[in-house]
């Protein structure tokens, strides 16, 4: 069954806000290195710092799998295909996520939980989201519609909503705004 145009927006959103970062329409470390030096910014971590290095560390073992995994025809770029064909496989088992699919969600919990407390709030979601280019207003927008009224969200609730993002077809579902975005 071809992915539905539902999924494919959301897909082609992530892939092009938070993966090609310098928009060349592919994957590739280059992305990944200049999402480290705006995560890196955003923070105040300097180069050199340990912080700095366990970021760097964890995207580049993040682009190291997904370039295992994705890239099939081995050029060493991900192509908008093969992304949507290895999140269709993902939907289609969530709970059977790969390895670098987990460390991401995982990295994406902690960076947006900058105060380290185990959970994220709207103003913790907004200065990340923003940091990959969205407006603020719908950042915050969306962390409202995800969080379903709640001033906080934990890591079970982050991965349950993580999953709903990749694999819904139904656009109300709070796990469609996980990423910042209010409408598909
Ligand atoms: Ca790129
Ligand atoms: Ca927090």
């Amino acid at each position: 069954m071809p992915i539905s145009d539902f999924r494919k927006k959301k897909l082609l959103y992530v892939f092009n806000v938070f993966f090609d970062v310098n928009q060349s329409g592919t994957i590739d470390r280059k992305d990944f290195e200049l999402a480290i030096e705006k995560i890196c910014s955003l923070r105040g971590w300097a180069s050199g710092s340990d912080q700095y290095k366990k970021t760097y560390d964890s995207m580049i073992k993040i682009w190291e799998g997904l370039k295992q995994r994705a890239d099939a025809n081995q050029d060493g770029q991900v192509s908008v295909e093969e992304w949507a064909s290895m999140w269709d496989e993902y939907s289609k088992n969530p709970d059977k996520a790969l390895e670098w699919q987990t460390q991401y969600l995982r990295f994406m919990f902690d960076l947006e939980d900058a105060s380290g407390d185990g959970t994220i709030d709207a103003d913790e979601f907004t200065s990340v989201c923003s940091c990959y280019g969205l407006e603020a207003s719908e950042c915050r927008e969306a962390f409202q519609k995800m969080a379903q009224g709640k001033k906080e969200v934990n890591y079970d609730q982050f991965v349950a909503l993580w999953k709903q993002f990749f694999t819904s077809e139904n656009p109300s579902d709070p796990g469609n705004f996980i990423f910042g975005k209010t409408k598909f």
